[in-house]
């Protein structure tokens, strides 16, 4: 098998593709040249801006959170199953615009086929969960002190949910949050990643096509577009709710106490820096398969992507050898051509970070294998940064170890009794996810109790990434602490009420307080 390909397709042939998916879709929004003022949608497959989309003013913002304001005050009574007919219905034309939605998925952020198709079966599959839980949004009734009472909770809509997504899922984090908010009788204002303009378009026009379909006001989903003045826009205003941002360590730096400042909700899914314990049971096969799926799957652009292997020293060298084979014939090039497994990085600095951490990387000792640049395409993808994932034997977790590379560069560590591997898990910065490969069920349930793996994700037997939806997702301290998509995540998008009825005609007083 050929592990490089030679060829990419033209901007041109790239413009074409874009212009059907979108056509397909019926977003009909204009498409500038490139160069023109606005928002330069471009490909990491070739490097070239493609078109130019219009650009949010502050004052569009402002607008659209005053459109999603407004909405709130109808869609918070309207019943929470109707409200789920939206999303519903937005989950039909998903399935229907599969492939086009995907189409642009390759195109902004350079995923592979099948895992553009995977990001948009996210999509459909939250709106399906979504569907069920506005039949299921529920609150406890607890044993009351008093007789006659009775003691409840009840959840109600939170009001305008803004959201901010980054280029490495552009629509599925969109619809993880959307689908929810809009079931607890939110409503929301997205602003995209500026790397994904087209992705973002494409999505608002399915939305809105679905609240026309069921009879919903469109403005209980908004879009703006544009840089980061524009996300500040949902940080600091007062009638966002709740800000669910998803992106570096260093922006929920700035977003968590700026919406904090003003007593906003902040629901934070930042940085991951994932290991993965090898220990000396493991099913080496599978473990290599988790491997390689997890830390060059999607180029090593997830949140969620294998950044640590820790590997027992009795498994360590046949796992690095077995890793660097299955590395040696991975396809890297065009991720719209079949076969390839490794698209492009999102851009140049993307390419330079993982330089510079590699060189480091070696600086402290370490041995890097592969990594290497490919140029593919000649003079087509003058512009475009494919690489060759990089194995980086370590002799310990440096500083470099602990920074999240959002690049596919996997490092090597070796342990030798398993107190010290999840040490080694747990000592880093970020939590979101981890694993352990074990056959060995004291060393599986060890990794997962209360002084296991830190991490909002702890896995046994599969790798750190690919999670599916009907689970809480994200993770701990420099991850954000915030929980997504499935099981009762949704309760961060509403609020809760706390009723004492008395049906009694006493007034008994708690904690047996009499007055007068
Ligand atoms: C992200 O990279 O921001 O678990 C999200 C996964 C995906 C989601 C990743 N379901 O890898």
């Amino acid at each position: 098998m050929t592990t490089m390909q030679t060829t990419l397709p033209t901007a041109d042939d790239i413009r074409d593709r874009v212009r059907v998916a979108l056509q397909a879709i019926g977003a009909d929004v204009p498409l500038g040249e490139p160069g023109q003022p606005g928002l330069q949608a471009s490909t990491p497959i070739t490097g070239d801006v493609l078109f130019t989309v219009a650009e949010n003013t502050a004052e569009e913002a402002d607008a659209a959170i005053a459109a999603a304001a407004e909405a709130f005050t109808a869609w918070r009574t309207t019943p929470a199953p109707v409200r789920g007919a939206l999303v519903a219905r937005l989950g039909e034309l998903l399935i229907e615009h599969k492939a086009d939605l995907a189409t642009l998925v390759t195109v902004e952020a350079g995923k592979i086929t099948s895992e553009a198709l995977g990001e948009v079966q996210e999509m459909i599959d939250i709106c399906q969960f979504a569907v069920g839980l506005s039949r299921q949004l529920y609150g406890k009734t607890i044993a009351s002190e008093r007789p006659g009472h009775r003691l409840m909770e009840t959840w109600h809509p939170l009001g305008v949910v803004g959201v901010i997504t980054a280029f490495n899922f552009p629509v599925a984090v969109w619809a993880w949050n959307t689908a929810v908010a809009l079931v607890c009788g939110d409503t929301v204002v997205w602003k995209p990643s500026e790397l994904t303009p087209l992705t973002a378009v494409a999505c608002q026009a399915l939305i809105e096509r679905a609240a026309h379909d069921v009879g919903a006001p469109g403005t209980v989903s908004r879009l703006i577009q544009g840089g980061r003045e524009i996300g500040e826009t949902l940080v600091d205003d007062p009638r966002v709710a709740l800000v669910s941002a998803t992106g570096s360590v260093r922006m929920g730096r700035q977003v968590g106490p700026r919406v904090a400042a003003r007593f906003g909700k902040a629901l934070l899914e930042l940085g991951g820096n994932n290991a993965a314990i090898v220990t000396p049971s493991a099913d080496l096969d599978l473990a290599v398969r988790g491997i390689v799926f997890s830390a060059a799957g999607t180029a090593g652009q997830r949140c969620t992507t294998l950044r640590r292997v820790i590997a027992h020293r009795s498994v360590v060298d046949t796992v690095v050898e077995r890793v660097v084979t299955a590395y040696r014939s991975l396809p890297v090039g065009d991720p719209s051509a079949e076969g390839t497994l490794v698209g492009p990085l999102i851009h140049e600095r993307s390419y330079r970070d993982m330089v510079g951490a590699l060189e480091q990387a070696e600086a402290d000792g370490g041995e890097v294998i592969g990594g290497e640049h490919c140029a593919i395409g000649g003079e087509l993808g003058a512009g475009a940064y494919y690489v060759r994932p990089a194995v980086v034997r370590m002799p310990a977790q440096t500083a470099v170890v602990h920074d999240e590379t959002f690049a596919p560069i996997v490092y090597v560590l070796t342990y030798d009794d398993l107190d010290e591997a999840i040490a080694l898990n747990n000592a880093v910065p970020q939590g979101l996810s981890s694993a352990i490969f074990t056959t060995d069920v004291r060393e599986a349930e060890r990794f997962m109790a209360a002084d296991g793996s830190d991490c909002g994700i702890a896995n046994v037997n599969i790798g750190t990434s690919g999670a599916e939806i009907g689970g809480a997702f994200g993770g701990e301290k420099q991850t954000g602490g915030g929980r997504e998509s499935g099981s009762d995540s949704w309760k961060a998008y509403m609020r809760r009420a706390t009723n004492t009825v008395n049906y009694s005609s006493e007034l008994p007083l708690a904690q047996g307080v009499q007055f007068g």
